[in-house]
């Protein structure tokens, strides 16, 4: 029997379990990337966990999250990233060389290879044939210092492209068109690996387009096939010698197949405020629009940037439009700024934003209140703009360009009737200038490591309690994001500092919960949240597990439970329950005070767990299923303490 792609890449990286759908395995990790919000805890916890120096074949460290905002912190926080790239061997890409998506696409991604990064847009690198994972810092710091990254054997879900795009209609309607099919949960066990005839049609950082916003799918990631396409990319960036070809077998199976007609695909956006909630263009025609953002590592590729300035060329935006351009990376800035687009979208009235996360993550560029923003980003969570009254809408550089000229939400297909589809081609050669790029220190001894005092030590959890004696310090409702439970915008900058950011968990549900749930651990009462469906779906970010560790929360009880949240809260010791019985969700309310009695032991034996409520003693049963290797760290109170253990370390 053949093998399909992903199977291949596993395949040729386990390094303990067994291929087969839901099997637990470890993979070798080839490359990480972080970025500097999940950064510094990443190497601030590879730095606890003893290791002297990376293991894989490559490491990148990017900062392009927190480039804006007043004060030091953010600035401690690069130095710090940089002298420890330099000491751990680990190369550092400065401030405004870009979105590490992106430039990692570029400069770095090899087809065939395995890449982890602490960000949950990792799988953009599908787009050029790598299994491309999103995890918490924690994980891919122990994969930097050589250990394996741990997963359970996914499901393969084929989606086989075929026809072609129509003009106006493009890479950010197909995965669209996904989310529209498959939805933004229930898919953790599952890779999606794209196939037919379409794909030869798509360019690599269209592809990445795509697989970017899988990570809004909730699958473990995404790929495509590594063929010509993706050698003239590699060619093009100076790395023919990277290229690999990759292909599914022609007898390989699958465990589901979606086909997509690219040709009877139209524009679409996602609507407030789920990437899952979308609807075409033409059905939301007419919305008055007050900004439009060409940006984020979904959409500010080259081609992106280049069609956005062939939309503009000597027209204006609408008086009534506010229009931001974010260009993904440094090379595709010096190309636009050389070959004059860049002067198309300034003439047009754009205003020029970093060239960074911006207003993707919401520390600029909020809008006004109320205001209907149109965007080429991958997320419009409730609030995430940094104005929660904004409407935001997703969807392609066409569209966005199209609001931005009329004032309002239009189909490209319709309101550029009289013009041709710009033909945007990947270059021949592009700039290349890696200068922003520094390489780690010859002789890491004489490397002194910065620490402003933003940069605090990553807190330590005990090990779990036998019994779990607390109360439901908060009740939340599904969907709820990690931008929920850990807010970025503008608190990103205490990301390295973990006592002060602690104080804005579950900020905008309950601003009173970090003061509340301190307080209970101060008196020894256990802290317990209860949710519903998909929590901690969005971001990698390990804070929103790190920061209720620090308040004292011991178990998580939901409905269901997305899977880098899931394996985050494991990382800090927390206990990731599920309800065996949906309907119990209902039963139970904030404030309610209740037991999980002999936690510890039966949780070693693998016995399943009963929180008791102490009013009236209703009971409820709850499924815990761990590995042995997760059980271990919940017992220890998390991966360091477990480390820390097997190695000796007090
Ligand atoms: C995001 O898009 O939400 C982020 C900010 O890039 C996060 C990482 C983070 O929380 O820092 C992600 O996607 O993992
Ligand atoms: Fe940055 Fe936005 Fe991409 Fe996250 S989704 S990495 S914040 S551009």
């Amino acid at each position: 029997m053949g093998k399909n792609i992903v199977q291949k890449i596993l395949d040729g990286h386990l390094v303990s379990g067994a291929p087969g759908a839901g099997n637990a395995v470890g993979i070798k990790i080839d490359q990480t990337l972080t970025q500097d919000a999940t950064g510094t805890m990443a190497y601030l916890q590879f730095e606890a966990l003893g290791f002297d120096r990376v293991k894989t074949e490559l490491s990148v460290s990017y900062v392009d999250h927190n480039t804006v905002q007043d004060g030091f912190e953010n600035a401690d926080d690069h130095k710090y990233l940089e002298t420890v790239a330099a000491k751990y061997g680990v190369l550092f890409s400065k401030p405004g060389n870009g979105i590490c998506h992106q430039v990692h696409l570029e400069r770095f991604g090899k087809p065939g290879k395995t890449l982890l990064g602490s960000d949950s847009h990792t799988p953009t690198g599908g787009g050029i044939g790598m299994i491309a994972i999103g995890a918490g810092g924690l994980d891919v710091a122990v994969a930097m210092g050589g250990g394996a990254f741990n997963l359970s054997y996914p499901r393969v879900v084929k989606v086989e492209l075929t026809g072609a795009l129509r003009p106006w209609v493009s890479a950010k309607d197909v995965i669209l068109a996904l989310l529209e099919i498959l939805g933004t949960k229930g898919n953790a066990d599952s890779i999606v690996e794209y196939g037919g005839t379409a794909v030869n049609e798509l360019s690599v950082p269209e592809r990445a387009t795509i697989t970017n916003m899988g990570a809004e799918l909730g699958v473990i990631t995404s790929v495509f096939p590594s063929d010509d396409k993706t050698r003239s990319f590699l060619k093009a960036q100076g790395r023919e010698g990277d290229f690999a070809a990759l292909a599914a077998d022609a007898d390989a199976s699958y465990d589901r197949v979606i086909e997509i007609d690219l040709s009877k695909l139209s524009a679409r956006a996602a609507c407030p405020h789920s990437p899952g909630n979308v609807k075409k263009l033409s059905e939301l025609s007419g919305i008055k629009v007050d900004q439009a953002l060409v940006g984020s590592c979904t959409n500010a590729s080259y081609r992106d940037i280049m069609l956005t300035a062939a939309l503009l060329k000597g027209r204006k935006v609408s008086p009534s439009v506010s229009l931001g351009v974010a260009v993904g990376s440094r090379q595709v800035l010096e190309t636009v700024s050389r070959n004059g687009a860049l002067a198309d979208i300034v003439s047009a009235g754009a205003r020029i934003l970093e060239s960074a996360c911006g207003f993707c993550i919401g520390n600029s560029a909020a809008p006004r209140t109320d205001a209907v923003s149109v965007r080429t980003s991958n997320r419009n969570f409730f609030g995430r703009s940094g104005t929660p009254s904004a409407q935001v809408y997703l969807a392609s550089p066409e569209a966005a360009v199209a609001a931005a000229l009329s004032g309002e939400i239009r189909d490209p297909q319709e309101f550029f009737a009289n013009q041709e589809y710009p033909q945007i081609a990947v270059p021949d050669n592009f700039i290349i200038d890696d200068s922003m790029i520094l390489k780690p220190s010859a002789d890491p001894s004489k490397v002194t490591i910065v620490r402003g005092p933003n940069i605090g030590d990553p807190p330590s959890n005990e090990a779990c309690p036998n019994n779990i004696d607390g109360r439901v310090t908060i009740k939340v409702g599904d969907k709820i994001t990690t931008d929920h439970i850990m807010p970025a915008g503008s608190r990103l900058k205490y990301r390295s500092n973990i006592k002060k950011y602690a104080e804005f968990v579950f900020e905008r549900e309950d601003p009173t919960f970090s003061k509340r749930a301190l307080n209970n651990k101060e008196k020894g009462v256990h802290n317990i949240i209860v949710a519903g469906e998909s929590y901690g779906q969005g971001s990698s970010r390990e804070h929103a597990a790190i920061c209720p560790m620090y308040l004292g929360v011991k178990a998580v009880i939901a409905v269901s439970m997305e899977r880098i949240h899931r394996a985050n809260l494991v990382n800090f010791g927390i206990i990731p329950a599920l309800f065996e019985n949906a309907a119990d969700y209902a039963k139970l309310s904030g404030g309610d005070e209740l037991t999980i009695y002999d936690a510890r032991n039966r949780i070693n034996n693998g016995d399943p767990l009963t929180a008791v409520r102490k009013s009236d003693g209703l009971s409820i049963n709850l499924k815990v299923e761990l590995t042995d290797r997760e059980k271990e760290m919940i017992l220890a109170g998390g991966l360091i303490n477990r480390c820390r253990e097997s190695a000796g370390m007090p």
